[in-house]
């Protein structure tokens, strides 16, 4: 079988497991190549850290692509992360449009919020912006805030029910893409995990786990690798969502038991094997 092989654009915190450095190793371990186009260099997420150091990668896009482009090297799919301004989501958009084959699929998670609030870098008018790029892709995966303010939508906190989420996925879709995955979703306590509707069959997917107590940085990230490595192993959404879901909350289970600094990430690495054979590889 021909390896499936992935853009990943994303920024490299180089300190607490987000964007990239989490992208790289769990595609890797879906058997998927992951070419990677950082968008900036931080030596930490801007979660919770002062005094990170921060290069921006802007300029270095459009070269990067431009040379891929004269090799050429096509792509089964691309999958774009945190983006930190109107420049870049630009230049991803054209980065779509160039590299977009009969059958590359196009992965967007708009982060920029949790929890009600959009993130201290953005500006209030981002969220406008990141509706316009979840425009052109075929999914997307935005938690509950990210959801709600790009539909220019008060936040409904845990005041929510089945009908509310299945009406959110369904004007998300409005947007432009054909799947998508809502995450933070909870109907009941003490179970949380995510929702999925994809507009060509109408079908409305979930999956929820144990709901860890703790917020631990880059949980979203994680997912998201975890959701597109599925995807492009040819699993259902339903199941894929799923497969995501244990991957991740196993993850913080294992870290939340260390005591770990919520800020340093999750120990996402020792399940890499469990995700491998939910994904259906073997050893032999
Ligand atoms: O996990 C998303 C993310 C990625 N990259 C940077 C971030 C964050 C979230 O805060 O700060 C630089």
């Amino acid at each position: 079988m021909k390896q499936k092989r992935v853009a990943a654009i994303h920024d490299i915190s180089c300190f607490g497991k987000c964007s990239l450095t989490v992208a790289l190793p769990i595609l890797s371990a879906a058997g998927i190549e992951a070419t990677v186009l950082p968008t900036a260099v931080l030596s930490t997420h801007t979660g919770g850290f002062t005094g990170y150091t921060f290069r921006d990668l802007t300029e270095d896009v459009r070269p990067i692509a431009a040379h891929w482009k004269s090799i050429p090297i096509g792509f089964d799919a691309i999958y774009s992360g945190y983006l930190g301004s109107f420049e870049q989501l630009a230049l991803v958009e054209e980065f779509y449009r160039d590299f977009k084959e009969k059958d590359t699929l196009i992965l967007t998670d708009p982060v920029m919020a949790d929890n009600g609030k959009l993130y201290a870098s953005f500006s209030p008018d981002f969220p406008k912006g990141m509706a316009k790029l979840c425009g052109k892709a075929d999914l997307i995966m935005p938690n509950i805030t990210e959801a709600t303010l790009m539909l220019e939508e008060d936040y409904p906190g845990d005041e929510y029910d089945r009908a509310y989420i299945e009406k959110l996925l369904k004007k998300l879709a409005g947007l432009g893409p054909e799947k998508v995955v809502l995450t933070g979703v909870s109907f009941e306590e003490g179970k949380l995990g995510a929702a999925s509707y994809d507009r060509k069959t109408n079908a409305f997917g979930y999956a929820f786990a144990d709901k860890v107590e703790g917020y631990y940085h880059g949980t979203g990230d994680v997912y998201g690798s975890a959701l597109t490595a599925a995807i492009l192993r040819g699993k259902p959404l339903d199941e894929a969502i799923g497969i995501a879901v244990d991957f991740t909350v196993e993850a913080i289970r294992r870290t939340r038991a260390a005591g770990t600094d919520i800020r340093f990430g999750v120990d996402f690495e020792e399940s890499l094997p469990n995700f491998m054979k939910n994904l259906g590889i073997t050893a032999d």
